[in-house]
C-alpha cells in the first residue's frame, strides 16, 4: 500500500504522484504550521491555499479516493509535513511514500532525509506540470555565456508549435513587446475583477485564518478568488473574453485605483496546480486564430507563460542553492516600514503597497518598476526584499519569486537573468501611470525637498555602483550622461540621496 502525499501547490488531478494511485492506497494532505509560517504569508494567501486544499480533497473523495486530511487546528497536528507523514506512517504502515517533487528547494532538500528518518522507502517523482523539465533547461543552458529568455522562448515556440506558421512565427516576428508599452489612456477603466461567491468551506477557513494568523500581513476581506479548478477555468475563460484583447496595449500601464488592469490574475491558479500552462496558452492562441484577440496581446500573454514562467523555473533549479546567497551590489539596507504600512508620501509606493495589502496581488509593472525599482535604487537587503515578496503575493512560491526578485529586480545575481538592472527615474513612472498626479513630490523636480526621490536615487545608484556597471555594454549611454554631469549637480544628487536614505533609516515618514 502506498501513502501519497499531496502538497498545497500540487492541486492537480493528473499530478505524477496521483497517477500512481491504485486501490488500497491512501492520499495524505496536511495544513501545517511550518508551511504556513516559514514566512508569514499574507492572510489571503493562506486562506486561498487552505480552502483550495480542502476543496481538492473533497473532489478526490467524491471520486472515491481515500484522503487523510489534517486541518490546521486538529489537536494531533504535528505542525510539519514530516511530522504528519510520520504520524500517518505509524498508523497505516505503508510500503512506500510517494510524493511529487516540491516546487521549493527548501522542502525538496529536506525530503532527501525522510527515507532514513521514516524507515519507509520514499519515491520523489518528477513534477511534469511544466513545459520544460529542469534537465531540459540545463541542457539548453549548457555552454551558453548568457542565458536570455528570448532565445529560450523561441525554442519553446518551435517545440510546441505555438503561434507558428509554415514560414516562421505568426506575424513575422517572435516578439511584439515594442507594441505593448502604451502609457495609459486618460480615463482608462478595466472590467470589474472576477468575484467568486464564498462557500462554507472558504468561510470556515477565513475564520480560522483570522483567529490563528492575526499577526500576519494583509486583509482577508474581501475574498474573491476561486478555490476550485472549476472556478479557475471560469476565471481563465473570462480573461480570454474580457481582458485578453487589451492585455497587450496596457500590459505595462498603471492607473490609480485600478489594481487589476487587463492582466489575467491567473498566476495563483497556475502555481497551485488548478490550471495547467498549456490550456492557458492554447485558449489564448485560439482567440487569435478566431480573430477575437490581436497578435500583440496574444503573443505577449503567451510569452509570459511559455517563456518567462518556464525560464525562471529552469534558472532557479540550475542555480540553487547558491543563487540565494548572491549580493552583487552588497546591498544591506533594512526594508522600510512603509512596505508594510503603506505610510509614505510617495503616491506610487502608497498605491502599490495598499493594493498588495488588500488583494495579495499587484501586477508585473507595479512589482518591477515601483516596488522593485525602489528596492534596487535604495540598496535594500536582498534577503529582506525576497522574504517580503514571498509572503505578500498569493502566487508566490520561491521557484518563481526568487529569480524575479533576486535576478530581475535586484540584479543581485550580477546579470544571470537580466542584461542590465531595471533601474529608472521618476520619468518612467510618470510616463506609464497617473500616480504622479496625486503625489506630494514633483516628478519634474530633480533635486531639493520637493523632488521625486526616484530622480536623485537613480543617479546616486548609478554613481555608487559605477565600478560594477560601467563595463555593461547596455549602459554606455547612462554613463555618458553621468560623466557629463557637473560636479555641483552630482553633489546635489549625493546630498539629497543621503538625506533621504538617512530619513528611511530613522523611520521618518518619507
Ligand atoms: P499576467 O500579467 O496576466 O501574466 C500571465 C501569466 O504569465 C502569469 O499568470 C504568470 O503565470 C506568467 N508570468 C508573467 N510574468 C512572469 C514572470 N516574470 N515570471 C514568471 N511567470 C510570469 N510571478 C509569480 O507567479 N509568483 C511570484 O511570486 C512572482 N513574483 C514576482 C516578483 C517580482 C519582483 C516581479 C517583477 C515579478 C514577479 N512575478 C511573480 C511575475 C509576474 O509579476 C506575476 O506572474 C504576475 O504579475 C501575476 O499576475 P497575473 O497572473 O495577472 O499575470
Ligand atoms: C503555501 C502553503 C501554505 C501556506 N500552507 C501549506 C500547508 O499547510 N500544507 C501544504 O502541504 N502546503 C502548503 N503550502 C504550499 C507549500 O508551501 C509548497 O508546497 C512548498 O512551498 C513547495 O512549493
Ligand atoms: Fe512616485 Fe515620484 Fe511620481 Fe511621486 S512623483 S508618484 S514618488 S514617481
Amino acid at each position: 500500500m502506498k501513502l501519497i502525499l499531496v502538497l498545497g501547490d500540487q492541486l492537480t488531478r493528473s499530478l505524477s504522484s496521483l497517477r500512481q494511485f491504485q486501490d488500497g492506497d491512501v492520499v495524505l494532505m496536511a495544513e501545517v504550521r511550518e508551511e504556513a509560517r516559514y514566512v508569514k504569508h499574507h492572510k489571503k494567501k493562506i486562506a486561498f491555499v487552505f480552502s483550495s486544499m480542502r476543496h481538492f480533497a473533497e473532489q478526490l473523495r467524491e471520486e472515491g479516493l481515500p484522503v487523510l486530511y489534517t486541518r490546521y487546528d486538529d489537536a494531533d497536528n504535528q505542525g510539519s509535513l514530516f511530522g504528519e507523514v510520520q504520524r500517518a506512517a505509524v498508523r497505516l504502515k505503508p510500503d512506500e511514500l510517494v510524493v511529487t517533487t516540491p516546487g521549493e528547494y527548501r522542502l525538496t532538500s529536506e525530503m532527501q532525509t525522510w527515507e532514513e528518518r521514516l524507515k519507509v522507502p520514499v519515491a520523489v517523482l518528477d513534477d511534469d506540470r511544466f513545459l520544460s523539465s529542469p534537465e531540459e533547461f540545463a541542457d539548453w543552458a549548457k555552454g551558453r555565456k548568457q542565458l536570455r529568455m528570448e532565445y529560450f522562448y523561441r525554442e519553446m515556440r518551435k517545440r510546441y508549435s505555438i503561434l507558428m506558421e509554415p514560414d516562421g512565427p505568426s506575424g513575422g516576428r517572435w516578439n511584439f513587446d515594442a507594441d505593448n508599452r502604451k502609457p495609459p489612456a486618460t480615463g482608462l477603466i478595466a472590467p470589474n475583477p472576477y468575484s467568486f461567491p464564498l462557500d462554507d468551506i472558504t468561510q470556515e477557513v477565513m475564520d480560522l485564518v483570522e483567529r490563528e494568523f492575526a499577526d500576519h500581513f494583509g486583509d482577508i476581506y474581501p475574498f474573491n478568488y476561486a478555490v476550485t479548478r472549476e472556478g479557475a477555468v471560469a476565471a481563465l475563460d473570462m480573461f480570454i473574453q474580457e481582458r485578453l484583447p487589451q492585455f497587450g496595449d496596457w500590459q505595462d500601464a498603471m492607473v490609480q485605483d485600478e489594481p487589476w488592469m487587463f492582466h489575467s490574475h491567473l498566476a495563483l491558479y497556475l502555481n497551485c496546480g488548478m490550471l495547467n500552462p498549456m490550456e492557458c496558452i492554447q485558449k489564448a492562441e485560439q482567440a487569435y486564430r478566431q480573430g477575437t484577440a490581436p497578435l500583440n496581446a496574444v503573443e505577449g500573454f503567451i510569452r509570459q507563460i511559455l517563456g518567462w514562467r518556464e525560464f525562471v523555473r529552469g534558472l532557479y533549479w540550475i542555480q540553487m542553492p547558491q543563487y540565494k546567497e548572491m549580493n552583487f551590489f552588497d546591498a544591506t539596507r533594512d526594508l522600510p516600514e512603509f512596505y508594510w504600512t503603506a505610510e509614505t508620501r510617495m503616491n506610487c509606493l502608497r498605491q502599490t503597497v495598499s493594493e498588495t495589502k488588500r488583494n495579495a496581488y499587484a501586477h508585473h509593472i507595479q512589482r518591477l518598476m515601483v516596488l522593485g525599482n525602489f528596492a534596487l535604487l535604495a540598496g535594500l537587503d536582498p534577503d529582506q526584499v525576497n522574504e517580503w515578496y514571498l509572503l505578500v503575493y498569493a502566487d508566490a512560491y520561491e521557484w518563481v519569486e526568487l529569480p524575479n526578485v533576486h535576478g530581475m529586480v535586484l540584479f543581485a545575481d550580477g546579470g544571470l537573468l537580466a542584461s542590465k538592472p531595471y533601474a529608472a527615474s521618476g520619468a518612467y513612472i510618470k510616463k506609464m501611470s497617473n500616480y504622479c498626479d496625486g503625489c506630494s513630490y514633483k516628478v519634474s523636480a530633480k533635486n531639493g525637498p520637493k523632488a521625486c526621490p526616484f530622480n536623485y536615487l537613480y543617479w546616486d545608484f548609478i554613481d555608487r555602483n559605477a565600478e560594477k556597471l560601467r563595463g555593461n555594454p547596455r549602459m554606455g549611454f547612462v554613463f555618458k550622461t553621468l560623466d557629463r554631469m557637473s560636479g555641483d549637480k552630482l553633489q546635489s544628487v549625493r546630498d539629497d540621496s543621503q538625506g533621504f536614505l538617512r530619513a528611511l533609516e530613522t523611520n521618518e515618514k518619507v
